[in-house]
């Protein structure tokens, strides 16, 4: 039996080509900057990213907590979102090792907007921890891949900027976001200060994350990700197939979408399930589950046992990820064995 497995876009298999790539990478020591390989994906991420310079990073969640690093200072707090990665999926990173706390904002479809965000900015004071820095997930996973407009990103940097305060944006996905709305990646992050994405997402990478931002900041965040661990020696054997993620796969992730449409087309006409179709946007759906009399769990469970991986994101939901493993006859065999269990 075949598994369709839509649990997340991190699950898929490097293809032929990277594999290829990785076998031939020409490699030196990364820490003594001397990896061609990683040196040139470093390049072409600032590029792509219209950003000074790149840091590849093994995973977002280091490139994350570089990124809150290198923009706060110990007893901060950082403005994110309530579902955001890295308030909530982090391990803590934030307080363990930039010191700071979480402020989060509950946002419509996850979406912060400045009207939102501006009330909660923190002046110094006796009483409470300034404002640090400013955290927003694009596309926001948790909330359901929903994608921020332009103007809303734009908005958020320039008021945050009149004040001294500095975005950064968690872009795990911001190549759906790009996709999605049309606007080049590049043009969504020109404002935000520093943005991490990840090449093992829907990108397809095995391993790898970048994050952008000015030359002092990536220079501060390279000993960062150091006394974190992450000073990889050939790395150029990753950063290979990382530059086909950077340069071949963003033009594919329309199918990706596609297929999540019609999936949550499909789970939406399922009994006892609840979907905000205005919130599938890429390609993530989160979808409730409790019209089902059946807790996410058992249904997950009963799922898998007919080959289909989609995991609980709540005891009352549960998230799929469509990515380039997954084709749109896997999507329909998936749509028949969920109305099969939640029948
Ligand atoms: N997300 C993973 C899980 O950790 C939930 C997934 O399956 O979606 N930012 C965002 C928005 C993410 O979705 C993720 C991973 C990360 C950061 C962290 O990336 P990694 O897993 O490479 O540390």
């Amino acid at each position: 039996m075949k598994i369709i497995d839509l649990r997340s876009d991190t699950v898929t298999r490097p293809t032929p080509e990277m594999r290829r790539a990785m076998f031939e990478a020409e490699v030196g020591d990364d820490v003594y900057g001397e990896d061609p390989t990683v040196n040139l994906l470093e390049r072409r991420a600032a590029e792509i990213m219209g950003k000074e310079a790149a840091l590849f990073v093994p995973t977002g969640t280091m490139g994350n907590t570089i990124g809150i690093k290198v923009h706060t200072r110990h007893g901060q707090e950082v403005i994110c979102e309530t579902r955001s990665h890295v308030l909530n999926y982090e391990l803590a990173m934030m307080a363990w090792f930039a010191g700071c706390v979480a402020r989060p904002i509950e946002a419509g479809l996850g979406v912060l907007r400045w009207e939102q965000i501006r009330p909660a900015i923190r002046p110094l004071g006796p009483h409470w921890a300034p404002t640090g820095l400013i955290s927003i997930e694009n596309t926001n996973n948790l909330a359901g891949g929903t994608v921020y407009p332009l103007e809303v990103i734009d908005e958020i940097c320039d008021g945050a900027h009149e004040l001294g305060l500095k975005v950064h944006m968690d872009g795990a996905r911001v190549f759906n976001a790009s996709v999605a709305t049309g606007v080049p990646a590049r043009r969504i992050v020109e404002k935000t200060d520093t943005v991490m994405f990840c090449l093992s997402k829907g990108l397809g990478a095995p391993v790898g994350s970048m994050l952008a931002g000015t030359r002092e900041m990536i220079d501060q965040g390279r000993l960062y990700r150091k006394r974190l661990g992450g000073g990889m020696r050939q790395a150029g054997i990753l950063a290979a197939a990382g530059l086909i993620a950077l340069e071949k796969m963003p033009a594919r992730l329309g199918e990706d979408h596609a297929n999540a449409r019609l999936l949550a087309e499909g789970l939406n006409a399922a009994a006892g399930i609840k979907l905000d179709l205005a919130a599938v946007q890429t390609n993530i759906i989160v979808f409730d589950v409790s019209g089902t009399g059946q807790p996410a769990g058992e249904i997950s469970a009963r799922l898998k046992e007919r080959g289909i991986l989609m995991n609980p994101a709540t005891p009352k939901s549960i998230r799929a990820v469509t990515h380039m493993d997954v084709s749109r006859e896997d999507c329909l065999r998936a749509l028949d064995a969920f109305t099969e269990v939640t029948r």
